[in-house]
């Protein structure tokens, strides 16, 4: 069954001008891009996006460095693509990430880590309603 994800281009991929190579990595693997923007998110923005981790040690540098510079949060579709773009992608620290995912080839650290993606089916409705109306998504790609 065909699904969706959110996946977020984070701001150390566009500062560090990786946003074409991970787009072909994305590209590559498969995945329709049916909306793209960039954004700038304040401060209010990133915490309530990563509000799950409110209560975590790595919070407020994490909210700090999402809101620091734009972003490129994208809805991904694929067979199994909530799954499969957490395969793309790696695990958080690309020091543990496999060889080949797009952390372990372009992430620095555990926070700087390029890309978010979706975790289940329930974060990926709300964390794509989050950044996208409906009428905002074209399968065109
Ligand atoms: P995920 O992005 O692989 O799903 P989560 O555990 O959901 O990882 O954490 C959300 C984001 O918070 C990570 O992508 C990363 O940017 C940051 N993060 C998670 N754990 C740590 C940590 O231990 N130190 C610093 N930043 C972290
Ligand atoms: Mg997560």
């Amino acid at each position: 069954m065909k699904e969706r994800t959110l996946a977020i281009l984070k701001p150390d991929c566009v500062n560090r001008k990786l946003v074409g190579k991970v787009l072909d990595c994305i590209l590559e693997a498969e995945f329709k891009i049916l909306g793209m923007k960039m954004v700038k998110m304040d401060a209010k923005m990133a915490g309530e996006f990563y509000k799950v981790h409110s209560q975590r040690p790595f919070y407020r540098d994490l909210v700090e460095f999402m809101s620091s510079g734009s972003c490129i949060p994208m809805v991904l579709e694929k067979e199994n693509a909530i799954e499969d773009f957490r395969r793309l992608i790696g695990a958080t620290d690309p020091a543990e990430a496999e060889p080949g995912t797009i952390r372990q080839k372009f992430a620095e650290n555990k926070q700087n880590n390029i890309v978010h993606g979706s975790d289940s089916p329930e974060t990926a409705i709300t964390e794509i309603a989050f950044f996208f109306s409906e009428s905002e998504l074209i399968p065109n790609m």
